[in-house]
Parts: C-alpha cells; structure tokens; sequence
C-alpha cells in the first residue's frame, strides 16, 4: 500500500450553486454536522436568488466554508474547475463534488471516502447493484440512462454513472488531466474529466451505490441547450480521440 493510501486526505467538498437558495444553507450545515473534517467550497455563479450571499455568511459562521462568486463566467464544467483550482492550492488531498440540492445524500459520503482507499476516483453512482432513483420523472430517467449509454460506448468508459456528479477524486488525478483539451462548460464536463481521470488506469475507479433522489427545492438547470451542447462536445472529443491515434499524431 502506498503512502497516500494509507493517509486520509483532507477532502473538500465542492458545491456548484446557481439559484440554491432554498438548499445551500441546509446543504452546510448537514456537510459540518457530519464531523468528517470537511472543508467545503461553493462555487456560485452570481445566483440572482441570493444563494452567495447566504454562503458568504454562513462562511462567517464556519471556519471551513469557503465561497467564490463567479461574475464574468456561467456553467457548471467552469464552477466545478474553478473549484478544483482552489482546493488543490489550498491543500486539498481529494476533492469531491456533488449537487447542492440534496439529491445526493450527504450520508453517502463516508462510503465514497472509505472507497478511496483502494481506487484513484470513487463515482456516487445510480447504475450499480444497490442503487436507488427516488421520484424522477420518466423523461429524467430516459435521458440519463440515454446519455450514459452514449457516453460509455463513445469513450469505452469504465463506469456504469459516467454522468454522476457524485464523485470523490485524489488530487494527483485531477492534477494529471489535460485540462486544456477539456472544452465542455456545462453538464458534459463531468464526462470529459472521467475519461481523462480513468484513461491512465481504468482498475483504479470504483462505484459506490447511492439513493438519488429528485431534487425538493428550486429548479434543474439541465436543459434542452445543456443536452445539445454536451453532445456536440463529446463528439468533438470522440473525433480528437480517433485523430490522436492516427500513426505519426501529435499527442
Ligand atoms: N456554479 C454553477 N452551478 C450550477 C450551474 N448549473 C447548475 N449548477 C449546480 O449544479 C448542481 C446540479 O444542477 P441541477 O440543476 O441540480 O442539475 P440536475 O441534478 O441534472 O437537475 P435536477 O435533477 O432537476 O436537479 C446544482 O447544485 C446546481 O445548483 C452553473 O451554471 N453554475
Ligand atoms: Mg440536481
């Protein structure tokens, strides 16, 4: 066992908001409740509904909440590198995401820490023996199972949730991504990075079945635009991807 398996890292928690107002103050104090030594990071951009301004408070509460407000940038891929950014340089050893309108389960998170221990990238995932949907919408469920399904054979992913925003990395890999060839800004970020974050070594991910469950407070911002978007992203990628591995391409 190496030497960063066997240390716990100091995780940090990124929260992307926009317009949370009705969750992000629940959201921090279940994540401190939990006595995990969690630092957390909310990423907001600019939410018309006052949801930095809550977290900036909140931060004054607690000594381990930190907020950046993004004026000149919107979409979820840039909030959640933004928050990479600022967690490895503040002494981040992992770092983990997830939605801050409860639909993932903050008691999840000591399974997705414990799972570090032997993989590089845990996935809070939906797809996986003992996994649980709670109150989504047909129309939801279509979509994702449709989108994963689309990107797993796109990028030969080795995860059954490649679009779950669930998820626990260590530092080196998130340092090791080519973050330059990464050009999704919203939603379709989450599958760019998995394919750079388990391209090196695929036996090095491991899934953690979770309960999701539909979102109770405030509004989904995944879209008509968001879908077209991501999917002509990935396949710009796909197609960069056959091109690199054309004889004599610049890697
Ligand atoms: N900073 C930032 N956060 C975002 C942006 N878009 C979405 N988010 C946050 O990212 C998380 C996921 O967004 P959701 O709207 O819940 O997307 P979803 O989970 O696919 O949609 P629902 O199932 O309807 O909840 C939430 O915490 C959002 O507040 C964005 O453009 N910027
Ligand atoms: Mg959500």
């Amino acid at each position: 066992m190496s030497e960063h398996e066997r240390q716990p890292p100091a995780v940090w928690v990124v929260l992307p908001t926009y317009n949370e107002v009705g969750n992000i103050a629940r959201m921090i104090e279940t994540l401190a409740s939990l006595d995990l030594n969690l630092r957390i990071l909310v990423v907001d951009d600019a939410s018309p509904d006052g949801t930095a301004e809550i977290a900036s408070q909140m931060s004054r509460q607690y000594p381990d909440v930190h907020v950046i407000c993004r004026t000149e940038e919107r979409g979820l891929g840039t909030a959640y590198l933004a928050g990479f950014r600022y967690a490895i340089e503040a002494g981040a050893g992992a770092v983990l995401t997830m939605d801050s309108d409860f639909s993932h389960d903050p008691k999840t998170i000591p399974a997705l820490i414990q799972a570090l221990h032997c993989a590089d990238v845990v996935i809070g995932s939906r797809y996986v023996p003992g996994s649980r949907i709670v109150n989504w919408s047909a129309y939801r469920r279509g979509l994702s199972a449709w989108a994963n399904r689309f990107a797993r054979r796109l990028f030969a992913l080795p995860t059954h949730d490649c679009t779950s925003g669930f998820r626990l990395y260590r530092k080196e890999v998130l340092q090791a991504i080519p973050w330059h060839r990464v050009r999704s800004t919203g939603y379709s970020f989450l599958v760019e990075t998995l394919y750079w974050a388990t391209r090196q070594d695929p036996t090095r991910v491991k899934e953690v079945p979770i309960c999701f469950v539909d979102r109770t407070e405030g509004q989904s911002k995944m879209g008509w635009r968001e879908a077209f978007w991501g999917i002509v992203h990935l396949l710009r990628l796909g197609v960069e991807l056959s091109r690199d591995q054309r004889p004599g391409a610049y890697r």
